[in-house]
C-alpha cells in the first residue's frame, strides 16, 4: 500500500491543473519562450514554475526594463514580448514600456497580477488596490481581463492576436491573484487552451491602389523613398532593397530603419536630408509615419513657405492602418497593407524595365551628399582634449562597421543625435532607440533582450542622463553574463554639464555630479569597468569587451561644453528667450 498511495496522489493531482499552469501552458504552445519580469505577490510562483517548465524568466530591477525589454524583444521577433508585473506600483511601472509599445507599434503584452476584484470595485482598501484595467485601457491597443482559469486560453490568444495582428501594439492582460490558484480538471483545462493560428494575417494591397501609386512614383522628376521602422519590423529586407534598388530612388532612412540597406549604399540620401525633402516631388513612404520626425510632412523642412505651409510633395503611403493617411497632409496613394505584401506587389508592378529617376537629381544629391561627407570627415578625423562626441563616435562608427551583426542600442540628446547622424548601420534591425517619443531609460532593457533574442554582441551608446533611467539593470547584465558593452557618453549632464544656478547653492537642474566614475556600477556585479579620457582608450576597451563578450562599461569622459541643449531638437523648446 505504501508504494500506491503517492501513485494515486499524483495521477489525482495531474487530473486537476490551476491557473498558474494554463498561463504557462498557454504561453508555451503559442511558441512563446521568455518572459521579461519583476516578481512579487500575486505573480512569485508564476516566474517560480514558468522557469520549472522551461521557459525563460528573466528578472529584472525595475518593471520599466522589462518593459522595454518585453516592447522591443517583440520589435525584433514578430511575436509578443511578455512583461509581468505585480499588481498595482509594479503594474504602474510597466505602464510606460506598454504605451511606448503601443506608440511605437511594437507587439507586447504587459501581463500583470491584480487584486481581488469584489474589494477593489467596492473600493474597500485592499492590498496593491487598483482598478488597472481602466488605467491601462487607454494606453494599450486592447485589455483584457481573465477571471477564470478555464478563460486563460481564450484570454491569452485574444491578448496575442490584438498585439501582432495589422498595426502591431502594446495589449494589457490582467490576472486577478484569485486566478492563479483556481483549479479544474486538466482535461478541460488542456482543451481550453487555443494555438493561435496566423496570428499576424497578411493584409494583400488592393490592386488599383498600387497602380495608382507606381503611376504616380513613374512621373515624378525627384522622387525620394523614405524608409521607418515599419518597414524594418516587416522583415521584408530582400524585396525592401530590391525595389529600391530597381527603381533606383535615392532613399531616406528613419532612424531605426537604419541598416535596412547598408547606410554606405550609393542611393541612400541620408547625408543630403535637408536638400532631398524640400525638393522632392513625389515621396514614397514605408512603413513611416509624417509625425514630428519628419516634420509632420509640411513646413519649412518641406519647402513650405511657413512652419504650417505644405510644401509642393505629392506622397505615396505603403501603411498596415487605413486611417494613417491624411493625418497630416494629403496623400495622394495610401497602399495599405502589411509592408512585406504592399512592397512585393509593387516590385511586381515595377517589372524589369522601369527608368531610373532623372540623372539631374540623383547628382544633386550625389554632389550634396559628398560635400557634407567630405565636412563630416574632417570634424571626424580631429582630435581635441578633452574628447568630444565626434572624436568618441568616430571610434565607435569603426567598432560598428567591423562588427556588423552587433546590435546598437541608443538614447541620449547629443549622444543619440550625433551618434545616429554618424555611426552606419550596415544591417537590418539592429539599430534599436528612443523611437517615436524620444523616450529616455530604454537602454539597459533594450541591452538585454538584445543580447537574449539575438545572442549577437550588443553595443549600447547611452548619456549620462539617458543611462541613469535604467542603470541599475546592468546588475541584470551581469547576472545573465550577457555580451553587453555600454559606452557613456559622459558629458556630466543633460544635454551638457556647463550650466550654472544664478543664485548659487543648488547646481543647475541639468548638471550631474562631476568626474561620475560610472565604469565602477559595473564593476560592483563582477562586469568590467573601463574609464576612457582618449579616443584610444575607448577603442581599446570597446575591442576588449567584444572579444571578450563580458558585460562592459565604458565611461567615455567627454568635453563638458560640447553638446548643444536638447540635441538637434532644440527647436521644440518653449524657450523663456522667445516671444
Ligand atoms: C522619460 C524621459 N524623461 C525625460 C526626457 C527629457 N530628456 C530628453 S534627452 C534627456 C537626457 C539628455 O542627456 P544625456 O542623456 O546625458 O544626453 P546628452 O545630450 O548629454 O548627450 C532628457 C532628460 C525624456 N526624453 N524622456
Ligand atoms: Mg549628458
Amino acid at each position: 500500500m505504501g508504494t500506491v498511495e503517492p501513485q494515486v496522489a499524483a495521477d489525482a493531482q495531474a487530473a486537476v491543473t490551476d491557473g498558474f499552469q494554463l498561463v504557462i501552458d498557454a504561453l508555451k504552445l503559442n511558441g512563446i519562450d521568455t518572459i521579461y519580469g519583476l516578481p512579487g505577490i500575486p505573480i512569485t510562483d508564476l516566474t517560480r514554475r514558468a522557469q520549472a517548465e522551461g521557459l525563460r524568466v528573466l528578472s529584472f530591477r525595475h518593471e520599466q526594463s522589462a518593459g522595454y525589454a518585453a516592447s522591443i524583444a517583440g520589435y525584433l521577433t514578430q511575436k509578443p514580448g511578455i512583461c509581468l508585473t505585480v499588481s498595482a506600483p509594479g503594474f504602474l511601472n510597466g505602464l510606460n514600456a506598454l504605451a511606448h509599445a503601443t506608440t511605437n507599434c511594437f507587439p507586447m503584452i504587459l501581463v500583470s497580477g491584480s487584486s481581488e476584484r469584489e474589494i477593489v470595485d467596492l473600493q474597500q482598501g485592499d492590498y496593491e488596490e487598483m482598478d488597472q484595467l481602466a488605467i491601462a485601457r487607454p494606453l494599450a491597443k486592447a485589455a483584457y481581463r481573465v477571471l477564470h482559469a478555464e478563460d486563460i486560453g481564450v484570454g491569452i490568444a485574444r491578448a496575442i492576436r490584438a498585439a501582432v495582428s495589422g498595426r502591431p501594439g502594446g495589449v494589457y492582460l490582467d490576472l486577478p491573484a484569485k486566478l492563479f490558484a483556481q483549479g479544474i480538471d486538466a482535461a478541460a483545462g488542456r482543451s481550453s487552451l487555443i494555438k493561435v493560428v496566423d496570428p499576424a494575417p497578411r493584409q494583400i494591397p488592393a490592386p488599383d491602389a498600387v497602380k495608382r501609386a507606381l503611376d504616380l512614383l513613374k512621373g515624378a522628376k525627384k522622387p525620394l523613398i523614405i524608409l521607418g521602422k515599419g518597414a524594418a519590423y516587416a522583415q521584408a529586407d530582400a524585396d525592401i532593397r530590391a525595389l529600391v534598388e530597381k527603381t533606383g530612388i535615392p532613399y531616406l532612412p528613419m532612424s531605426m530603419a537604419k541598416g535596412l540597406l547598408p547606410d554606405t549604399h550609393a542611393q541612400s540620401a541620408s547625408a543630403a536630408r535637408s536638400y532631398v525633402l524640400p525638393e522632392a516631388d513625389v515621396v514614397m513612404l514605408i512603413g513611416a509615419r509624417l509625425n514630428w520626425l519628419l516634420s509632420h510632412g509640411k513646413g519649412k523642412t518641406w519647402g513650405g513657405k511657413s512652419h504650417k505651409d505644405w510644401g509642393g510633395q505629392k506622397f505615396i503611403q505603403v501603411d498596415i492602418s487605413p486611417t494613417e493617411a491624411d493625418s497630416n497632409v494629403r496623400v495622394d496613394a495610401p497602399v495599405v497593407g502589411d509592408i512585406g505584401s504592399c512592397v512585393s506587389a509593387l516590385l511586381a508592378g515595377i517589372g524589369s524595365g522601369w527608368p531610373k529617376p532623372p540623372a539631374e537629381w540623383l547628382n544633386a544629391i550625389a554632389e550634396r551628399k559628398a560635400k557634407n561627407i567630405a565636412k563630416m570627415a574632417e570634424t571626424l578625423a580631429q582630435n581635441p582634449s578633452p574628447m568630444n562626441f565626434h572624436s568618441a563616435l568616430a571610434v565607435v562608427r569603426d567598432i560598428v562597421r567591423a562588427n556588423p551583426a552587433a546590435m546598437f542600442v541608443n538614447e541620449g540628446a547629443n549622444a543619440l543625435d550625433f551618434t545616429r547622424s554618424i555611426v552606419d548601420m550596415f544591417e537590418p534591425r539592429k539599430r534599436i532607440d528612443v523611437g517615436t517619443w524620444g523616450i529616455m531609460g530604454v537602454g539597459m532593457g533594450y541591452c538585454v533582450a538584445a543580447a537574449v533574442v539575438t545572442r549577437q554582441q550588443v553595443i549600447a551608446i547611452e548619456g549620462d542622463s539617458a543611462f541613469g533611467f535604467s542603470g541599475m539593470d546592468v546588475e541584470t547584465i551581469c547576472r545573465y553574463n550577457l555580451p553587453v558593452c555600454v559606452v557613456i557618453l559622459n558629458n556630466n549632464g543633460v544635454y551638457k554639464g556647463t550650466d550654472v544656478n544664478p543664485r548659487g547653492g543648488d547646481v543647475a537642474p541639468t548638471v550631474f555630479v562631476k568626474d561620475a566614475r560610472y565604469e565602477k556600477l559595473m564593476q560592483a556585479f563582477g562586469g568590467v569597468g573601463v574609464y576612457a579620457t582618449t579616443p584610444a582608450e575607448l577603442r581599446k576597451g570597446m575591442e576588449d569587451a567584444i572579444r571578450s563578450r563580458k558585460p562592459t562599461l565604458i565611461n567615455a569622459v567627454i568635453d563638458e561644453t560640447a553638446g548643444t541643449e536638447s540635441g538637434r531638437i532644440t527647436s521644440l523648446n518653449p524657450s523663456a528667450k522667445k516671444k
